[in-house]
C-alpha cells in the first residue's frame, strides 16, 4: 500500500516481519491471522462515490480529477451505468455483470466505453451491466483511491437514485455534486442526510463556477442549509472546464483558480489519510495481539524456569485464564447472547420498518387511484411513481439496517474486549441484487373498452330499450307510436348503458390497479425481507466465527503456557539455564517486531490547511 500517510512506514513489511517471528513457533492459527491482516492491507481500496442530480457535472468532475476523458460528458449524453475509476500501470476498461453471485467480465477498448455506459448507446441500461471499471496510471488514484461515477438519470429521487443510495454503506466517502445554478433542492438535502448517516466522509462539490458568476451566493445559501441540518460537510466550489484546461496547458494559475487543489487535498489527507490511520491502528492491534500471546507464554515459562516455587501458582492462574478463554467460545458467553438476541431483534425491527414504509406507499397509491378515474391513461406515470417510491423505501430500509448492524457489531466487540482498535471482520454492506436492479410493476391486461366494444355495449343497451318500450306500447295500444318511441328510448338507454359500462370498466380497472400495486409491494416486501434475513444471518456467522477464532487462539496460547510452566518444574538446572537464554533471544526478536508495529501509529493529527497542496497536474 502506498498511501500518502502521516507516517512514512509501510505496514506490509512490518506484518511480514511479524509473520517471520511467529513462524518460529508452532502456531498456524496465529500465522493465519497475520496473513489475513496482510491480505487486507494489500487489497485496501478507498471508494469515493460521485453522486448528484441529473447533469450537474459528475462525469466531468471525475474526468477533471484524473485529467483524462474516462467518463463521457456532453449536454445530450447521460450516464446509465456506474463507472469505477482506479489506478493501474496500464490503461484498461472492463464491463461487469453480476448474476447469481458470479461475475461476468468483458474487456472493451476505452474509446468504446461510451457506447456501453451512456443512455444513448445503452438506453435504460438494457444490457444489464452492473458497472464499468476503468484503470489508468494517475498519481491522484495511487494509494487505493477509487472514484465511482454514478448515473444521475431521473435525479436523486428516482429508481437510479435509490440504487445509488443503497450503495452508500459500501463507500468510504461521498462527493455530492450540484452545479452553481441554484441552491440545494429538497431531494439533494435528503440524500445528504442519508449519506451522512452511513459514510465516514461526505463533501459537497459546487460545479460550473465558470458558468455561474453568482456561485459565491449559492455556496453561502448551501452552507446555511448544511448548518441548519447540522451536517459538517465541506463545500468545494470548482470549475471542471478550467481544471481540464489547466491540466492540458500545464497552467498552475488556472489550476489554482479551478478549485481542484483543495478537493484533491481533501481526498488525500482526509479521506485516504483517515482510511490509512484506521488500517494502521488495526494492523498494530493485530500484530501486538498475536505477538503478545507469544510473549505472555514465554515470560510465564521464564518465570517458572527461574523459580520453580512460583510455577505452581503460575499454572493455577494460567489454567483459570484458559478456562475463561474457553468459556468465551460457549453459546452462553455474554457476547454470544448479545449477538444472538441482537440479530433476532434486528430481524423483527428491520422487517417492521420496511412494512411500515411500504404500507404508507400503498395507502397513498390507493387514495390516488380512487381519485384519478380510469388509471389506464396515466398508468406509466403512476407505476413509475410507485416503483420509485418503493425503491427509495427499500434503500432507506437497507441504510437503516446497515447502521443498526454496525452498532450491534460494535456492541459485541465491546463485550469481547475493551480494545477499541481491534478490527472487526468486513460486514456485508453491498446492496443485494434486488436493490441494484429495477423491477417493473405490470397491470394485467383486460377490461379494455375499445371502439368495437363500445359499439357492442351501446347496441346491447339500445336493443333492450327498444324491446322494453316497444312492448309497453303494444300493451297500451299506441301501436302507431311504437316505432319512433322505441327508437328514441333505445338511444337513451344505449347511452346510459354505455355510461354504466364505462363506470363498471373504470371501477374494474381501478380494482386491477390496486391489486397490481399490492402484488408489487408484496413481491418487494418478500424479496427485501429475505435479502435482509440472509444478510443478517451472514453477519451473525461472520461475527461469531471472528470472535470464536480469537477465543480459540487465546485458549491455545494459554494452554501452551501451562504446558511450558509444568515442563519447567521438571527441568534440571542446566536445562533451565539453556532454556532461559533461548527465551531471552525469542523475546528480543518479538520485541523488535512489536516496536516496529508501534512505529506504524500516526503522529498526533495535524490540522489540514485547506489549499495547502498545489497539485497542478493530475498525472
Ligand atoms: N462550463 C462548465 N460546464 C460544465 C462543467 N462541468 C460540467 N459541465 C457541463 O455540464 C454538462 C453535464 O456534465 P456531465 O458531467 O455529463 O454531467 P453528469 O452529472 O455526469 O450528467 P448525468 O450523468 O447525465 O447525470 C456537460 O455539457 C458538461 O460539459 C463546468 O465545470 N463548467
Ligand atoms: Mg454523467
Amino acid at each position: 500500500m502506498s498511501r500518502p500517510a502521516a507516517t512514512a512506514t509501510d505496514p506490509v513489511p512490518v506484518v511480514e516481519a511479524a509473520l517471520g517471528a511467529v513462524g518460529r513457533f508452532d502456531r498456524p492459527d496465529l500465522q493465519a491471522r497475520l496473513r489475513h491482516t496482510r491480505a487486507r492491507l494489500l487489497d485496501d481500496r478507498v471508494r469515493v462515490l460521485v453522486v448528484g442530480e441529473f447533469k450537474q457535472g459528475k462525469s466531468m468532475l471525475l474526468n477533471a480529477l484524473v485529467g483524462a476523458p474516462v467518463c463521457p460528458t456532453f449536454d445530450d449524453v447521460a450516464t446509465a451505468v456506474p463507472t469505477v475509476v482506479r489506478h493501474a500501470e496500464t490503461v484498461s476498461a472492463t464491463l461487469v455483470r453480476l448474476r447469481a453471485g458470479s461475475e461476468e467480465r468483458v474487456d472493451v477498448g476505452v474509446d468504446l466505453l461510451p457506447e456501453h455506459v451512456c443512455e444513448q448507446g445503452n438506453p435504460g441500461n438494457r444490457a444489464g451491466w452492473d458497472r464499468a471499471e476503468v484503470a489508468l496510471p494517475r498519481a491522484v488514484l495511487a494509494g487505493g483511491l477509487e472514484l465511482v461515477d454514478t448515473p444521475g438519470v431521473g435525479g436523486l429521487h428516482s429508481v437510479h437514485g435509490a440504487a445509488t443510495m443503497a450503495a452508500l454503506p459500501s463507500a468510504d466517502a461521498v462527493l455530492l455534486v450540484s452545479d452553481a445554478s441554484q441552491e440545494y433542492t429538497a431531494p439533494e438535502l435528503e440524500f445528504l442526510g442519508h449519506a451522512a448517516s452511513v459514510c465516514p466522509h461526505v463533501a459537497c462539490v459546487l460545479t460550473k463556477t465558470d458558468l455561474y458568476p453568482q456561485w459565491r451566493r449559492i455556496a453561502e445559501l448551501d452552507r446555511g442549509h448544511l448548518e441548519t441540518a447540522g451536517w459538517r460537510a465541506p463545500i468545494f466550489p470548482v470549475s471542471s472546464t478550467l481544471r481540464l484546461h489547466a491540466v492540458h496547458s500545464h497552467d498552475a494559475e488556472a489550476n489554482a483558480e479551478s478549485g481542484f487543489p483543495e478537493l484533491v487535498t481533501y481526498l488525500r489527507r482526509r479521506v485516504l489519510g483517515q482510511a490509512d490511520r484506521l488500517t494502521r491502528r488495526g494492523t498494530v492491534h493485530d500484530v501486538l495481539a498475536v505477538t503478545g500471546q507469544l510473549v505472555g507464554g514465554l515470560q510465564a515459562e521464564r518465570a517458572a524456569q527461574q523459580d520453580p516455587q512460583v510455577a505452581q501458582d503460575l499454572v493455577r492462574s494460567l489454567t483459570t485464564a484458559k478456562e475463561h478463554a474457553a468459556a468465551l467460545k460457549e453459546r452462553s458467553a455474554r457476547w454470544q447472547v448479545t449477538l444472538n438476541d441482537g440479530v433476532a431483534d434486528l430481524n423483527a425491527d428491520i422487517d417492521h420498518d420496511l412494512r411500515v414504509r411500504l404500507r404508507e406507499i400503498v395507502r397513498i397509491a390507493e387514495d390516488e387511484l380512487g381519485e384519478c378515474g380510469d388509471p389506464t391513461g396515466t398508468w406509466d406515470q403512476f407505476s413509475g411513481w410507485v416503483e420509485q417510491e418503493v425503491a427509495t423505501a427499500a434503500s432507506a430500509n437497507f441504510l437503516w439496517a446497515t447502521q443498526r448492524v454496525r452498532d450491534l457489531a460494535q456492541l459485541v466487540a465491546n463485550h469481547f474486549s475493551d480494545d477499541r482498535d481491534q478490527l472487526l471482520p468486513a460486514l456485508r454492506d453491498t446492496p443485494p441484487e434486488g436493490l441494484r436492479s429495477v423491477r417493473t410493476m405490470t397491470l394485467q391486461a383486460g377490461g379494455e373498452l375499445s371502439l368495437g366494444n363500445k359499439l357492442l355495449t351501446g347496441l346491447k343497451g339500445g336493443y333492450m330499450g327498444m324491446l322494453m318500450f316497444g312492448m309497453i306500447g303494444t300493451f297500451v295500444g299506441f301501436a302507431s307510436l311504437i316505432n319512433p318511441l322505441g327508437v328514441g328510448a333505445g338511444l337513451v338507454m344505449g347511452g346510459k348503458t354505455l355510461r354504466d359500462e364505462r363506470k363498471r370498466v373504470v371501477t374494474k380497472r381501478q380494482g386491477e390497479a390496486r391489486t397490481a400495486v399490492r402484488r408489487y409491494v408484496d413481491d418487494i416486501t418478500f424479496q427485501a425481507s429475505k435479502d435482509s434475513r440472509d444478510r443478517l444471518r451472514a453477519v451473525q456467522r461472520d461475527l461469531r466465527d471472528h470472535f470464536t477464532e480469537q477465543a480459540e487462539q487465546l485458549k491455545r496460547s494459554l494452554q501452551e503456557s501451562v504446558t511450558a510452566a509444568e515442563r519447567a518444574v521438571q527441568a534440571s538446572r542446566s536445562e533451565a539455564e539453556t532454556r532461559c537464554k533461548e527465551i531471552a533471544t525469542e523475546l528480543e526478536r518479538l520485541d523488535v517486531v512489536r516496536r516496529q508495529a508501534r512505529g506504524l501509529l500516526p503522529a498526533p493529527t495535524t490540522t489540514v490547511a485547506a489549499g495547502a497542496a498545489q497539485e497542478v497536474s493530475a498525472r
